[in-house]
């Protein structure tokens, strides 16, 4: 028997397509020119990504599954949830691991993953339903910087935010975002933070660089998404994958890099964006955060810090936060 799942989209009809439309106005008449990273997942995005976290480069998937496999029950036990939040949930591969937790509890009742591509979040919701008897899924398709106030308050929640997501917000949007979270909690509710680590910029560089060129096509997708939503006719393949680490500001940043002088028109913005020859635009910020610095920013914010785990290589942090 199949649990019931629900999926409530805030990003469907034209809505999408009117934030996106948004996004790429704003970006490109910036210098330098910029991109949200939300933007990359579309199916073919999240796909691309899923093979990311396979690749030998990219450690922190590897890294956050193993502190979920060896502190999932702590957490589960800590956080006494009946419902877990899972924001930016994508294929959902770790977040088995809190889920069968908190089921081996005999508390769980409900999830609610939310994700910016419905696709990729209504074959989990699905895939979830029918592995767990009795759970409620309530999948919501929207974007956690805009849509927090709207997610559903039922439950004792935990409020997942893994992958180190989190270091996609600049550290002014980082604040304002977790200070609207808290302010969604309840009494009661738990907050679990996975984030990326300061380290060696020669391996930080090469888990966003590959030698596959996985990370570069992840990168170029945004343009085809730009392409097919807003109509327009960027040519991925002449822009090349930029990745550099930013050592004052703690950063990763990719960024696409025009190969040759070009127009490119977007007709649903009634646009045409001119590039010089090597002008770069911004596609993504992945910051990487000291132990110390998170926990001020969560005490910032108003949470209350519970328990760290770091891995035992000191490569990636889940931190469990109490309001
Ligand atoms: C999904 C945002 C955590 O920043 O490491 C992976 C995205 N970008 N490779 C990250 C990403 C390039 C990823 N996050």
């Amino acid at each position: 028997s199949q649990s019931p799942v629900q999926l409530i989209d805030h990003l469907g009809g034209e809505h999408l397509r009117e934030a996106l439309g948004r996004d790429v106005r704003a970006g490109m008449a910036a210098t330098p020119k910029w991109l949200p990273p939300k933007w990359f997942y579309d199916e073919a995005g999240s796909d691309l990504f899923s093979r990311i976290t396979r690749l030998p480069e990219y450690y922190p998937a590897r890294r956050e599954l193993a502190i979920l496999r060896r502190h999932a029950l702590d957490i589960a036990v800590r956080s006494g949830a009946d419902t877990l939040v899972e924001l930016g949930s994508g294929t959902g591969e770790k977040t088995v691991l809190l889920l069968d937790a908190l089921s081996a509890r005999g508390t769980l009742r409900a999830y609610t993953p939310v994700d910016v591509d419905a696709v990729t979040l209504g074959d989990a919701a699905r895939r979830f339903a029918s592995r767990y008897r009795g759970l409620t899924v309530r999948a919501i398709c929207a974007d956690f910087e805009a849509h927090l106030p709207l997610l559903p308050r039922t439950g004792r929640r935990l409020v997942a935010f893994l992958g180190g997501t989190v270091g996609n917000l600049v550290p002014q949007a980082r604040e304002v975002f977790l200070k609207e979270l808290r302010a969604t909690l309840c009494p009661g509710d738990t907050f679990l933070l996975g984030a990326d680590l300061v380290k060696d910029p020669g391996r930080l560089v090469a888990a966003y660089d590959d030698a596959a060129g996985v990370t570069a096509a992840f990168n170029r997708n945004v343009l085809r998404v730009i392409n097919r939503e807003l109509g327009a006719r960027f040519e991925p393949e002449a822009f090349e994958h930029v990745a550099l680490y930013d050592e004052r500001r703690e950063w990763i940043e990719m960024r696409l890099r025009a190969s040759r002088a070009m127009r490119v028109p977007i007709p649903a913005l009634d646009l045409w964006v001119s590039f010089a020859a090597g002008e770069e635009m911004r596609t993504e910020v992945s910051a990487k955060f000291r132990l110390g610095g998170l926990r001020r920013e969560l005490m910032n914010a108003g949470f209350r810090v519970e328990r760290h785990y770091t891995d035992p290589t000191g490569d990636f942090t889940l931190v469990l936060a109490r309001v």
